[in-house]
């Protein structure tokens, strides 16, 4: 099995947990794509989707699925997105499409959240993969010599806004083995729109590509 065939036999395990007429928040990148192409495949009837970028939205609406504002939908009955990484217990590290701020947001208002991701994305000790903290540009500076206190190694993700206008960080030489401590801390940076760790709201289901097909870590 190539990457892309593990990423899609993921996607096709997490329709299990599609229900009926549900709403569902809808993640971005490769293995989201999957998920959004086997959603339309599988004609499962829904209410409505939040898509977590404008490139998800489109890719929903090509499909003629509804996209509808998290405004409008009261809690979401699932979301289903990839990351970049996770450990054993379901902590992630998501953003490296800089979409953080947004998924972060549909993550919180979701019963369920169901991560989908090839095996290579499951780590013993994540901080491997830089970690995306978004910024007001004003505090750029600050904040990275903030992330050096931490012990990371912040690098300005060039030539990149985010959809909120504000620039990325990306932290390398972390090793994250308490993420709910540092999520907390980090987010107590002043100047820091969103980190990128999901620990304070882990994923609830971890969907694993493997050669042997898809494989449900809890
Ligand atoms: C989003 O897409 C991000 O949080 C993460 O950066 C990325 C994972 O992409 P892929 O599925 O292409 O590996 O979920």
């Amino acid at each position: 099995m190539t990457q892309d065939e593990m990423k899609r036999a993921a996607a096709a395990e997490a329709l299990k947990y599609v229900e009926d007429n549900s709403i569902i928040g809808v993640g971005t990148g490769s293995t989201a794509n999957h998920f959004i192409d086997l959603l339309a495949e599988s004609r499962i009837p829904l209410k409505g989707t939040v898509a977590s970028s404008v490139k998800t939205a489109e890719r929903l609406k090509s499909h003629g699925i509804k996209v509808m504002e998290l405004n409008q939908t009261g809690p979401l009955d699932l979301y289903v997105d990839g990351a970049d990484e996770s450990d054993a217990q379901l902590n992630l590290i998501k953003g490296g499409g800089g979409a953080l701020t947004r998924e972060k947001i549909v993550a919180a208002a979701s019963d369920v959240f169901v991560c989908i991701a090839d095996e290579s994305k499951l780590v013993e000790v994540m901080g491997e993969f830089p970690l995306p903290v978004e910024v007001i540009p004003m505090a750029q500076s600050y904040v990275a010599r903030e992330m050096i206190k931490l012990g990371g190694t912040p690098d300005l993700r060039h030539g990149y806004t985010t959809d909120n206008g504000n620039i990325i960080l990306d932290v390398s030489g972390l090793k994250i083995t308490n993420p709910v401590e540092l999520e907390s801390k980090i987010n107590q940076i002043t100047g820091v729109v969103t980190v990128g760790l999901f620990a304070a709201r882990p994923a609830d289901v971890l969907i694993l590509g493997t050669p042997g097909g898809a494989k449900v870590v809890k």
